[in-house]
């Protein structure tokens, strides 16, 4: 049977890296099926072209995944797929949070053939032969024979041929035009590709803040693959990077990868001692960045960002969404021990909390400012279907958009939070996005590299530039020369020290036989 695992795009947002669900399957489908993967994030479909390519194809199973705010897109092509002939089978946490939506089962439409709930590591392979005999059923739950709900252990977990799979459509360089790879080179950055290879080395984060999804559907079970497998796997990725001249990085997607810090560092040192070195990024909750012995481990293992949930710089909101254990107290030290060894943020606030008052953006970009060079990123506090904040809020009677994922709108609130209006809290958000990416602002955050090494400041100015792309259009040509130009000063800046270290390392004299 010929299947296509496809993640549908939101029609607003690109992502930067292909999602690892759909590599996981194909590595876990039985080798006489044949596997076709479309990322719409990367590759964008329209109806007619998936109808077409199911009907070309000979497609005779779409796996969908989706998050939440993917959700309406993902039924408009599941519909269509099954229109093109296909059986269509979801998966993911929005459908294991809500599996009556895609079945029809709550009033709407019936937009799939079958559910697979949670974890589908086990189940896929039972699907696909079901499909292929023609006895798919409705839903599909990781049980054991007693009912009873099973985590894969990840200890035999498959190896993903990330040396032989085509990943041309996330090759960052292959979206610049000509003349911004040339600047790029100039910059100090000659890859000729460069690709962000998502790897998971856990699942499950026990914190259960009220807004996340994952400890619902990860479980608090925290599940590791031995060290050697995600060696292996850094090693596999690193090859290709060599083989193609270009730069991989990777990002560690696990919800916390450092929650039991005595494994992190023994993958760490596993990393070092196996040469398997790549530089990575990671999420890690602030309190585990405490450890001084963790942060020199990250930095020589080629740790560059790690994404950090600050959420808010009030301790009472914090309280609130059951993450009292974030103290902004430790937000500028913790930033700057970090900073100090060539590890920068990404940091991801969330406006509309409770005890959100106008002027929430304004006090947050002050303090940002005040601290060392980062990416943050503002998002509005969104109660995804079966979190603890969905469920309070129901029952507080303040949704105003009950199903908000099936009217999809960036930045928009979908509950009315209690110190201010709906749409000043979207203004806030606005305020934040514009105030930290203007020219301006990163023209002060390069200033504070001064002493690091020009390289460190080169990559963080074009992450700089290319980060806001995750959560905003900017797609078209027209942004990105607004952008460029908007930044020049910038631009002409960095150029220049390029050159000047340039010049200076043709002017070093190179003496003969000496080698340290
Ligand atoms: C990496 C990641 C990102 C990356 C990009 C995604 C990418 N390209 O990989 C970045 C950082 C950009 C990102 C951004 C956002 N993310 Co995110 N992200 C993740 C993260 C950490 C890992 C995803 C992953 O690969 N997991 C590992 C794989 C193996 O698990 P999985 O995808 O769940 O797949 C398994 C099952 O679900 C199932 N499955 C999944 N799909 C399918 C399909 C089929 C057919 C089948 C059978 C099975 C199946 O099988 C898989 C194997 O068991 C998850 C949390 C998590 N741990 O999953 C959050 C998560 C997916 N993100 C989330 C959110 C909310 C966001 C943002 C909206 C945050 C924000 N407010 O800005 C943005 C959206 C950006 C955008 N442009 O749309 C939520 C989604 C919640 C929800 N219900 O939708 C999650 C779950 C985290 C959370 N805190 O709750 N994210
Ligand atoms: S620490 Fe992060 S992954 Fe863990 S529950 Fe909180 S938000 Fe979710």
């Amino acid at each position: 049977m010929n299947i296509l695992l496809y993640n549908p795009d939101n029609g607003v947002t690109r992502n930067f890296m292909p999602h690892l669900w759909m590599f996981l399957l194909q590595a876990l489908t039985p080798p006489q099926h044949k596997v076709h993967l479309i990322d719409g994030n990367a590759q964008p479909l329209t109806e007619a072209q998936l109808s077409e390519f199911v009907v070309s194809h000979d497609i005779g199973l779409v796996g969908i995944g989706a998050m939440t705010r993917m959700a309406a897109r993902a039924y408009q092509m599941a519909d269509t797929a099954r229109a093109a002939g296909a059986l269509v089978v979801m998966g993911g946490p929005h459908v294991t949070e809500v599996p009556d939506e895609p079945l029809g089962r709550s009033g709407g439409p019936r937009h799939v053939d079958a559910v697979a709930l949670g974890e589908a590591d086990d189940t896929w392979p039972r699907i696909v032969e079901d499909a292929s005999n023609g006895a798919l059923k409705e839903i599909y739950a990781p049980v054991d024979n007693a009912g009873k709900e099973v985590k894969p252990t990840l200890q035999d977990y498959p190896r993903i041929a990330w040396d032989r799979i085509d990943l041309t459509q996330f090759d960052l360089m292959s979206k610049l035009p000509r003349w911004a790879r040339y600047v790029v080179h100039r910059v100090g950055l000659p890859w000729k590709t460069l690709l962000m290879v998502p790897i998971e080395s856990g699942r499950g984060c026990p914190y259960g803040c009220d807004f996340c999804t994952v400890t619902g559907f990860f479980g608090d079970s925290i599940r590791f693959r031995t060290n050697q497998s995600v060696v292996d796997e850094l090693l596999l990725i690193k090859r290709r990077a060599k083989r193609d001249g270009g730069e991989v990085g990777v990002f560690f997607i696990d919800d916390n990868f450092a929650i039991q810090i005595k494994r992190t560092k023994a993958l760490l040192r596993e990393i070092i001692a196996q040469d398997a070195v790549v530089p990575w990024v990671a999420q890690i909750s602030i309190n585990l960045l405490r450890d001084e012995e963790l942060l020199d481990l990250i930095a020589a293992s080629g740790g560059r960002w790690i994404f950090i949930g600050l959420e808010s710089i009030d301790a009472d909101n914090l309280r609130d969404v059951n993450k009292g254990f974030n103290k902004p107290a430790d937000y500028a030290p913790i930033l700057q021990r970090m900073a100090n060894r060539g590890i920068y943020a990404i940091t991801s606030f969330i406006f509309g909390m409770d005890g959100d008052l106008p002027g929430v953006a304004d006090r947050t970009t002050d303090a940002i400012e005040s601290w060392p060079p980062a990416l943050p990123v503002f998002g509005l506090l969104t109660p995804y279907p079966a979190t603890p904040l969905y469920d309070r809020l129901r029952n507080e009677g303040r949704l105003t958009r009950p199903t908000h994922w099936l009217d999809f709108r960036p930045f928009r609130m979908a509950f009315t939070p209690k110190l201010i209006s709906v749409s000043q809290a979207e203004a806030e958000v606005r305020e934040a996005w514009k105030r930290t990416y203007s020219p301006s602002s990163i023209a002060a955050a390069l200033e504070k590299f001064n002493g690091r090494p020009f390289r460190e400041k080169s990559v963080f100015f074009i992450a700089r530039l290319l980060f806001r792309g995750i959560y905003f259009p900017q797609m078209r040509r027209r942004y990105w020369i607004q952008i460029l130009l908007a930044n020049r000063s910038s631009i002409i800046r960095i150029l220049r020290e390029a050159m000047s270290i340039h010049s200076r390392r043709l002017n070093t004299p190179v003496v003969s036989g000496a080698r340290k």
